[in-house]
């Protein structure tokens, strides 16, 4: 099982590689209201492996709220820079690539998981180990930043 999950990340991270950046998509306009309505549920991360310098975040975003909100931005002390990544098949491959904003419709919820979306962290210093906390800012056009953790731990 641990060599599957090693070689399961490892092909994540050879994904990455070839990321492409989608053009840009433009972010809500206009006032940033407070959105006590959105929360973020089962933030986690996968150990990430030594002499590697990326590791991948995954959470759920729930928007309560009656307006759709989008993730900006994430940013992590444990990064250079964080990115918003998509999986999208290029002809018989499946790739990573940025995109510029997340949508999170009104009265739902989205989920970044492995082999779908994820924060991608590029320019990591010291691997994710087990148990750890890494914190994570997260702006989003109407409900402002949060501040999170994710949880270093064994896909479950
Ligand atoms: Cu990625």
């Amino acid at each position: 099982m641990k060599a599957f999950i090693l070689a399961l990340g490892l092909s994540l991270l050879a994904g990455c590689g070839q990321t492409q950046t989608k053009p840009a998509e433009s972010p809500a306009q206009g006032i940033r209201a407070e959105n006590p309505n959105l929360h973020i549920e089962n933030a986690w991360a996968a150990p990430s492996p030594g002499g590697v310098d990326v590791a991948a975040g995954y959470l759920t975003i729930v928007n309560g709220a009656n307006l759709d909100d989008q993730l900006l931005r994430a940013e992590s002390p444990r990064a250079d820079h964080v990115d918003i990544h998509e999986m999208a098949m290029q002809g018989a491959v499946m790739q990573m690539r940025a995109i510029n904003a997340l949508l999170v419709p009104a009265h739902d919820q989205v989920t970044l998981s492995p082999n779908g979306r994820h924060l991608m962290f590029n320019g990591v210093k010291q691997p994710f180990r087990l148990g750890e906390h890494i914190p994570v800012d997260l702006t989003f056009a109407h409900a402002g930043k949060l501040h999170l953790t994710l949880d270093v731990r064994v896909p479950s």
